[in-house]
């Protein structure tokens, strides 16, 4: 890798092309109507482009050339070694272009740059390979008959998959989306969140030039009460695949309602819960992980580990070495800094909301003891300091909603089923952790952790076949791993009869 500078990325976000336009049957277009909305940069409020806004008649486009696409077969029926080529080029150009993805999400929504070199790329095209590569190892069934009937199931694709995400993970929830509908055959509309829709058109334009057909994947810009509300009222569009608020989550499951009952997945946040055995030995490694869990990509996480719930008998140690842990690993500042390890916030909007919540913590008597405002040498961006609650209780607000920002809670707790007891209880179940030595406690939360992803002493580990979706008010989206694929294909049941 390079030996990256901040004058390096500054350079680069200085030339780096902006795709500001619809991408629809492989060509770019701007809207009908000319309308257009402003991408801002929060790490220092400036515009960084004019971007399409899209519409109806935007929406209506990019689904006909899909459909189109669609039935004519050149992706859809493509052998299956062709398509898993297309998929692996694909994925090489992603990281070809890093720098480029980088930049742009970087500006776009103020995750440090050095993230999306770590993270977001290679993550994102290993997801690309992972379901190219699993296409011709998804397969149906055969089923035991009598010696009259042959039947068979096959997995066939939905169709036209709408694909609406969030602006934590630009690029990466763009391509656990997309990897496995195109995978299974499908044509996809993708809708970008208006706060970071710069990269969408890169990923449209290599996979052409992978050797995707054009009109495969076509993007739609635009805000969600117009293009993403288009899309999922939409009566020809077959599934709607979705990462967002639980609010929007909801109202695409009305608005499938509301049109044609397409299939609708939702992933929709949570309330991580980190649960911390008195029998765990290891405080430096623990505080680490915590810490990492609640500050990672400044909090705007789903799985963000906001309630931090520590054993009575270890509570001060902890919070100690999370303190100290935190100071020593999250530096705040410019994004496009190798340096720094937590940008700004995504809006100025997005900060009050975060610094609303801290108000709130403070006023229903939970004890600051970290952070809490803005830096104030960083004054112009959206930024919001590593900021820690002790003496929280899970009834607070804070401990409830989904802050989505750099805001932990100590919560204290007496053992592991008063643990699980306070893990549990809350709306959401994406993901959860704890940390014993103890198999017994280990493998009871496991089994009774009402969340989607658990983890045993770690946080946030995982690979393509591990799963990513939640219980309850998370939704009902499985993302990675095979059982994403199944989520892009329909069954179909074929009795041929040989009496
Ligand atoms: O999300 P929205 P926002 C949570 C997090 C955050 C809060 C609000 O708590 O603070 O949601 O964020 C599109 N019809 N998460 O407002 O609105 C929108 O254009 C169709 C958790 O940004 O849900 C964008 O593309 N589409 C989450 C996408 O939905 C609509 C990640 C997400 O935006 C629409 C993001 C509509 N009526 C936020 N309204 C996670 N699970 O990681 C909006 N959209």
């Amino acid at each position: 890798m390079n030996d990256y500078t901040l004058a390096y990325w500054q350079g680069l976000a200085e030339k780096v092309s902006l795709r500001t336009r619809h991408f629809i049957g492989g060509e770019y277009a701007a809207s009908a109507d000319g309308r257009s909305f402003q991408t801002i940069n929060p790490a220092n409020g400036a515009v960084l482009a004019e971007v399409a806004r899209g519409g109806q008649a935007e929406i209506d486009k990019a689904v006909s050339v899909a459909r189109k696409v669609f039935r004519s077969g050149v992706w859809s029926k493509m052998e299956p070694r062709e398509r898993m080529a297309v998929m692996e080029k694909f994925a090489a150009l992603i990281e070809a272009h890093g720098e480029e993805f980088a930049i742009l999400d970087s500006l776009d929504m103020g995750k440090p740059v050095m993230d999306m070199m770590n993270i977001d790329v290679p993550f994102s095209a290993t997801t690309i390979k992972f379901f190219g590569e699993s296409i011709d190892k998804f397969h149906g069934q055969v089923t035991a008959t009598a010696s009259t009937a042959l039947h068979y199931i096959l997995n066939q694709p939905l169709g036209v998959v709408g694909i609406i995400t969030p602006w934590n993970y630009p690029l990466m929830m763009a391509a656990w989306k997309i990897g496995p509908a195109l995978a299974t055959g499908n044509s996809v509309v993708l809708k970008p969140a208006e706060q970071s829709p710069l990269s969408a058109c890169l990923l449209a334009e290599l996979f052409i030039e992978a050797g995707g057909p054009p009109g495969v994947l076509n993007v739609v810009q635009g805000l969600g009460e117009e293009a993403g509300k288009a899309l999922a009222l939409h009566m020809d569009v077959d599934k709607i695949a979705f990462t967002g608020s639980t609010e929007v989550g909801k109202l695409l499951m009305i608005y499938a309602g509301q049109s044609n009952m397409k299939r609708v997945t939702t992933e929709c946040g949570g309330k991580t819960p980190q649960i911390i055995l008195g029998d765990w030995d290891d405080l430096d490694t623990v505080a680490t992980y915590a810490v990492n869990g609640i500050y990672g990509n400044q909090g705007e996480v789903c799985n963000a580990g906001s309630r931090i719930l520590v054993a009575k008998e270890l509570h001060d140690a902890f919070v100690e070495k999370f303190i100290a842990t935190a100071k020593q690993n999250f530096i705040v500042g410019n994004p496009l800094d190798p340096a720094t390890t937590m940008g700004p916030l995504v809006t100025t909007e997005q900060q009050a909301r975060v610094l609303g919540y801290i108000d709130k913590g403070r006023a229903e008597g939970a004890v600051l003891a970290l952070g809490g405002g803005t830096p104030a040498t960083l004054s112009n961006g959206a930024y919001v300091e590593p900021t820690l609650f002790t003496g929280v209780n899970n009834a607070m607000t804070i401990a409830r909603e989904e802050i989505f920002g750099p805001v932990g809670t100590i919560i204290p707790i007496d053992g592991l089923e008063d643990g699980l007891e306070i893990a549990n209880d809350s709306p959401y179940g994406l993901a959860a952790s704890i940390w014993t030595r103890d198999l017994t406690k280990a493998h009871t939360f496991g089994r009774d952790m009402e969340a989607g992803v658990c983890w045993v002493n770690c946080f946030d580990h995982g690979d393509m076949t591990s799963l990513w979706g939640g219980f309850k008010q998370t939704g009902n989206g499985r993302d990675k791993c095979f059982e994403a694929l199944a989520q892009y294909t329909q069954t179909k049941s074929v009795w041929v009869n040989l009496g």
